[in-house]
C-alpha cells in the first residue's frame, strides 16, 4: 500500500473513473437485484455502523431486525414465524439445510430438490456433506412431485421447493410437496429468495408460504424484489426449536447465542429492507409488482410478434424465450438449456422494454 495517502478529491476521482467501467442499469437484463429505492439507501446510510453481531450494544437495530421479520412472517401467513436477517438467498439456503440436518439426525442425509434449484444448494450441500437428489421438472418447468416422492426414503431429511425459479420464474407444486413433507415427516424448505417479494403482491398469489402446513422453512432476499441495498436476505422458520437447532454459546458477547452463520452482521441493509416495505406498504408492493408483471407480458408479446418464442409463461417476472442474436450494450442471460433469459426487475421500465425490442428486432429481422 502507499506510504503517504491520497487526497479526498484524488480519491473519489479514481473510484469515480472505476464506477463509470460498471455497467449502466438501463442495460442490465439479467439481474435479479436492481436499483435500490431511495428510502433504503437514506435507512442504510443512517445505520451504516451497526452490528447485528453483538445486538446488545445495538438494541434498537436489532428491534428493527425483530420488526422485518415480523412483518414478513405476516406476509407469509405466520406472524410468529422465528429467523434472521442473512446475507442472501445462499446463506438462507445453507442455514435452512443445516437446520433440516440437524433436527433430523439421519446418519447419510440426502436433499430432495428440483433440477431448477439454484446452484446455492450445490454448495450447502457440498459444505453440510449431504448427497443431493435432483429431480426433473415437467413440461411446465416444475418440479415432478411424483418423481420426487420416489426419490425420497428413511434418509431423506430435506425437501426443498423453489417459489419463483432463477431461471424460468416458475412456483414448485408447493401444495403437494408440503402433503408429501407432512405424510414422511420431512423437512420442506422453500426457496422464495426471488417470489417471496413477488408471489404475495400478485393479483391471484399461488401458494407457497407457512399457510401449507408441510413448509417449516423459507428463504426470501428483499436485496432482488424489496428494494433494499445490498445484501439483505432472510430466514424464516415456522417454530423457535428451528432456530434452536442452530445455537453455538458466544460466552463473551451481550447474547450468550448466536444462531446465525455470520458473526458480524451488518444493521444497514436490514433496516434498508424494512424501510421499504414500512414505506410503500402493501399498496405500494402491489403496484410495483403490478408494473414488473406488465413489463414481462408485454415484453412476450412484443418477442412473439418477431417470431422469437416464449420458452414457458412465467409465474413471477422472469421471461425466457428461445434462442435470439442479442446486440450490445444489453445484457441478458443464458440458461442452462440454451434459452435467453431477461429479468422484468423494477429499474427494467416500460420505455426500457420498448428500446430493447425495437433493437432485438432490427438485429433478428
Ligand atoms: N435462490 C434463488 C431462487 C435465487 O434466484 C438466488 C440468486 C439465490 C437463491 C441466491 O441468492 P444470493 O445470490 O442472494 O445468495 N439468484 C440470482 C442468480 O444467481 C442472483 C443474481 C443477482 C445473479 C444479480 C446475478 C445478478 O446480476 O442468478
Amino acid at each position: 500500500m502507499r506510504y503517504k495517502g491520497r487526497t479526498e478529491e484524488d480519491l473519489f476521482s479514481f473510484l469515480a473513473s472505476k464506477k463509470r467501467e460498471d455497467t449502466c442499469h438501463e442495460y442490465i437484463l439479467s439481474s435479479m437485484c436492481t436499483l435500490p429505492h431511495p428510502v433504503a439507501v437514506r435507512a442504510h446510510t443512517m445505520f451504516m455502523e451497526t452490528n447485528l453481531g453483538d445486538p446488545g450494544l445495538f438494541q434498537g437495530t436489532s428491534s428493527l431486525e425483530h420488526l422485518l421479520i415480523r412483518t414478513l412472517g405476516e406476509l407469509f401467513h405466520h406472524p410468529d414465524a422465528c429467523g434472521y436477517a442473512t446475507s442472501g438467498g445462499t446463506e438462507s439456503n445453507i442455514q435452512a439445510l443445516r437446520i433440516a440436518k440437524m433436527t433430523s439426525k439421519k446418519t447419510r442425509p440426502n436433499v430432495v430438490l428440483p433440477e431448477s434449484a439454484h446452484f446455492s444448494f450445490k454448495k450447502a450441500c457440498e459444505i453440510l456433506c449431504m448427497e443431493m437428489r435432483c429431480i426433473p421438472l415437467d413440461e411446465h418447468y416444475r418440479m415432478d412431485v411424483q418423481a420426487a416422492a420416489e426419490a425420497t426414503d428413511d434418509q431423506t431429511c430435506c425437501l426443498v421447493g423453489i417459489a419463483g425459479t432463477t431461471e424460468y420464474g416458475m412456483v414448485d407444486p408447493l401444495t403437494e410437496l408440503s402433503l408429501l413433507a407432512m405424510e414422511r415427516d420431512i423437512h420442506l424448505h422453500v426457496d422464495a429468495a426471488f417470489g417471496g417479494m413477488v408471489i404475495p403482491f400478485l393479483e391471484r398469489p399461488l401458494p407457497f408460504d407457512f399457510s401449507l402446513p408441510g413448509v417449516r422453512s423459507i428463504a426470501v432476499d428483499p436485496h432482488k424484489m424489496g428494494l433494499s441495498t445490498i445484501p439483505s436476505g432472510c430466514l424464516l422458520v415456522r417454530d423457535p426449536e428451528l432456530v434452536c437447532s442452530l445455537s453455538v454459546d458466544t460466552p463473551y458477547l451481550t447474547v450468550k447465542q448466536e444462531f446465525t452463520l455470520s458473526g458480524t452482521r451488518p444493521g444497514a441493509p436490514v433496516v434498508g429492507a424494512l424501510a421499504v416495505l414500512e414505506y410503500l406498504g402493501r399498496e405500494g408492493m402491489e403496484a410495483l409488482v403490478r408494473g414488473c408483471m406488465k413489463n414481462t407480458l408485454r415484453l412476450i408479446d412484443g418477442m412473439e410478434a418477431y417470431g422469437i418464442a416464449r420458452v414457458v409463461t412465467p409465474d413471477v417476472n422472469v421471461a425466457t424465450f428461445s434462442p435470439a442474436k442479442v446486440p450490445p450494450p444489453w445484457r441478458i442471460s443464458m440458461t442452462r438449456r440454451g434459452h435467453l433469459r431477461i429479468v422484468c426487475m423494477p429499474h427494467v421500465h416500460a420505455d426500457i422494454i420498448e428500446k430493447f425490442l425495437k433493437d432485438i428486432g432490427e438485429t433478428n429481422a
